[in-house]
């Protein structure tokens, strides 16, 4: 493995991810590196697991707190989970044993906003930071360091760490050198000035983070691939969602709401999401843009099919076919994509500068266009906001995407109230589902209901929906938003109880 350490001066500190590990104890509060499944530490995490396994066997209480940038991988949740050993975690996760275990009542967790991660450190509202392990690309002569697959919230665990433990992982392509654009100028109010950024392919900081070199007690070599989990292949329902948004987008341009390159385009997590960009690989849009937060395989087929122009985001969210593609090609690929802190592709002033297209997908919306994207039956959640509310508010049209019904169709995706509420509807322009798509924008509660009933939810709970707002409509304390108040969440109940939201 060729050495990707250049600063001669840091050499003595490459150690064992052991001896990194051992100098994290228990209490410890770590900023960990990594977003949606990149670019996150896979060697010290998995030491760290190993030794709070070895102090629970001993019978010593050992647990850390882990602040990320998004989701990571199974190395670093899905170990610290399986170990017992995370007390605290924040932002959005994905993992499914640290799923478990927070649905268990056994791990706390707080799904913040993810632009708000960076900021809320820096104004102390988390509390401090003892460590952060980071993983980079490299390290330059000068002790600066190439970030890898993802930045999110690097610079800040970075800059507010007490101790940093690197790792250097030669997995990662030595080309993304120059991808990166890291912004040092933003501050805390009364301080806090605009962002200079007024288009998605604009370069406003440098292509590397900076590191006090005295802060660095560890640097691990690696040379271990990202998570890279595959999308399912786009099916019938996806591609139903994709037409009827592509209708609605050429509806829009020509209406001159929208340009005929489009609007950047932000996409959520998630397969539904991932299929509509595939499907704007057959649209008429061109020269488009995307200021998003990751770049799923959709983006990259987008960009290989010449339809986008570029694409900024915080982090790669791939499969390992749309990995291998790009690292082959990154030279090529570099100039056309920029990877930024997570506060600055979710920032609120940016996604409204630009006036973003933010597609996401949800759990539930209710018949009057409130989104649910994170709990199951209002109490067990599935992953997290992430990014969606930084976008969906702050968007030029905040779209919702999802298939009509889950789990074989027991469960409606359009409910008479949601069980837990994410976006409220003033944050919620569109829905569509692969029965149809809803265009709320300006209307009234009543006049949603109608529409999201008639237009998106699924023939098997059309009438059951139907008869509960004909209902309310009669029998609610008023008549803004009609409301059942007994039975507004019953269908939820029904789930519980039966298996199956259907009566
Ligand atoms: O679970 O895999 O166990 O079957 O949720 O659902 O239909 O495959 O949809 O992959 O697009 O994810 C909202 C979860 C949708 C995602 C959500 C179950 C369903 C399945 C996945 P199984 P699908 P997707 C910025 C944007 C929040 C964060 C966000 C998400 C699993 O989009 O996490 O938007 N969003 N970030 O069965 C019970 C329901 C359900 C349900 C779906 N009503 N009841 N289960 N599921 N609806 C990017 C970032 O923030 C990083």
């Amino acid at each position: 493995m060729m050495s990707r350490i250049a600063c001669a001066s840091l050499r003595n500190k490459i150690m064992s991810a052991e001896d990194a590990a051992a100098q994290i104890a228990s209490g410890t509060t770590i900023g960990m590196s990594g977003f949606t499944g990149s670019g996150y530490p896979k060697a010290v995490p998995l030491a760290l697991a190993r030794q709070i396994e070895a102090e629970h066997a001993a019978g010593r209480p050992s647990k850390v707190r882990i602040w990320t940038g998004a989701s990571t991988g199974p190395e670093l949740d899905g170990a610290l989970a399986k170990a017992d050993g995370i007390e605290f975690r924040l932002p959005y996760n994905s993992d499914p044993i640290a799923r478990e275990k927070i649905n268990a009542g056994q791990m706390d967790y707080f799904d913040m906003h993810l632009s708000q991660v960076a900021p809320m450190a820096w104004q102390g509202f988390l509390g401090p930071l003892d460590v952060a392990v980071v993983e980079v690309a490299g390290i330059r002569e000068d002790g600066s360091l190439i970030p890898s697959s993802s930045v999110g919230n690097n610079k800040t665990w970075l800059d507010r760490a007490e101790r940093v433990i690197l790792e250097v992982n030669s997995w990662q392509n030595a080309a993304l050198e120059g991808m990166h654009d890291i912004y040092y100028g933003t501050a805390l109010p009364p301080n806090r000035v605009p962002i200079p950024l007024t288009r998605a392919d604009q370069r406003i900081g440098e292509t590397w983070f900076r590191c006090d070199p005295a802060k660095i007690v560890g640097i691990v070599e690696t040379e271990a691939p990202d998570r890279n989990l595959p999308f399912s292949p786009p099916d019938e329902t996806a591609h139903a969602i994709a037409g009827h948004l592509l209708e609605f987008l050429k509806h829009e341009v020509a209406k001159g709401r929208l340009p005929a390159s489009l609007l950047p385009i932000q996409s959520g997590v998630g397969n539904i999401a991932n299929a509509v960009l595939t499907g704007l690989v057959d649209s008429p849009f061109e020269d488009m843009t995307a200021y998003t937060e990751v770049i799923q395989d959709g983006m990259i087929d987008l960009l290989d099919a010449g339809k986008l122009r570029m694409a900024s985001a915080t982090a790669f969210s791939l499969s390992p076919e749309a990995a291998a593609r790009l690292n082959a090609d990154m030279n090529r690929y570099r100039d056309r994509m920029i990877l930024r802190p997570q506060e600055i592709s979710n920032h609120p002033e940016i996604i409204r500068r630009l006036g973003c297209i933010a597609m996401n997908g949800l759990i539930e919306a209710d018949i009057y266009g409130a989104v649910n994207s994170t709990h199951l039956m209002g109490s067990r959640i599935q992953n997290g906001i992430g990014g969606s509310g930084d976008f969906a508010r702050n968007a030029y049209i905040s779209i919702f995407v999802t298939p009509s019904t889950a789990k074989g169709g027991r469960i409606s995706a359009i409910v008479p109230q949601a069980s837990h509420v994410d976006h409220i509807s003033q944050d919620v322009q569109v829905i569509v589902t692969e029965q149809g798509l809803a265009d709320l924008r300006g209307l009234s509660p009543k006049q949603r209901a109608a529409v999201i009933i008639e237009n998106c939810a699924h023939p098997d709970y059309r009438p059951g929906l139907a008869d509960y707002f004909a209902r309310a409509r009669e029998g609610s304390y008023g008549q803004q938003s009609p409301t059942l108040l007994k039975e507004a969440l019953s269908w939820h109940q029904r789930f519980v109880e039966t298996g199956s939201m259907l009566p």
